[in-house]
């Protein structure tokens, strides 16, 4: 697998999910800031609109790091990072899964951009639900679907993490505590250690 990454963005949620797979990859970094980076073709081919984190695993190439993540947990089930296909802890698990870019990412906007927020007509609803709605899915368990860590921690967790680091997250013991689980994992500080010495 290569990996096509740059370090302090989005692409982490996708560096961190390789971690915990536990396959053999390249991390091919691309500097966003580099128009001439971005021409790299196998990193086209992978990323239409030239983003990060975009993956090439064999054939299939693919961008955007919760539809890489959705298919790493697929593709590599002996990670166990996904509910099986019989197991009705799917259905949480892709509402979790497509949280962060359904809802976190145009909620974050909304309240630094100062959008006008309209909870009844924007697909997002608003910041403050989307944190109530995190508040409540965490208070349940140790992770999203209980006992078991998945791929929806790796989504919501470094997404979490990040909005931490932004500022953005309102002090919440339940977020402190559900962070703190997923920066101890060995998977994340071996992510974050690749993050830092670049
Ligand atoms: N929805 C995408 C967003 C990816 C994204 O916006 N990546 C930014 C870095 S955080 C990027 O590559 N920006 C450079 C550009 O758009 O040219 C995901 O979650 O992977």
């Amino acid at each position: 697998m290569k990996l096509f990454w740059c370090p302090r963005t989005r692409a982490f949620r996708a560096l961190w999910m390789v971690e915990e797979v536990g396959q053999p990859y390249e991390l091919v970094t691309i500097d966003i800031r580099d128009e001439a980076a971005k021409t790299n073709p196998d990193f086209q081919a992978a990323s239409p609109m030239g983003k990060v984190p975009a993956l090439e695993d064999g054939e299939a190439k693919l961008a955007d790091s919760a539809a890489i993540c959705l298919y790493l947990a697929d593709r590599y089930p002996e990670a166990g990072l996904a509910p099986a296909f019989d197991n009705s802890q799917r259905a949480s698990y892709f509402y979790w899964m497509l949280f962060t870019p359904g809802v976190m990412e145009p909620a974050l906007a909304e309240k630094f951009g100062g959008w006008e927020t309209n909870k009844f007509r924007n697909g997002w609803g608003d910041f403050a639900t989307m944190i109530e709605t995190l508040e409540a899915g965490l208070d349940k368990g140790s992770w999203l679907l209980g006992d078991k860590f998945s791929a929806a921690d790796v989504m919501i967790g470094s997404s979490l993490y990040f909005f931490k680091q932004f500022g953005a997250l309102p002090e919440n013991p339940v977020f402190e505590t559900y962070i703190d689980k997923c920066t101890a994992r060995p998977a994340f500080k071996r992510a974050l250690a690749k993050e830092e010495v670049v």
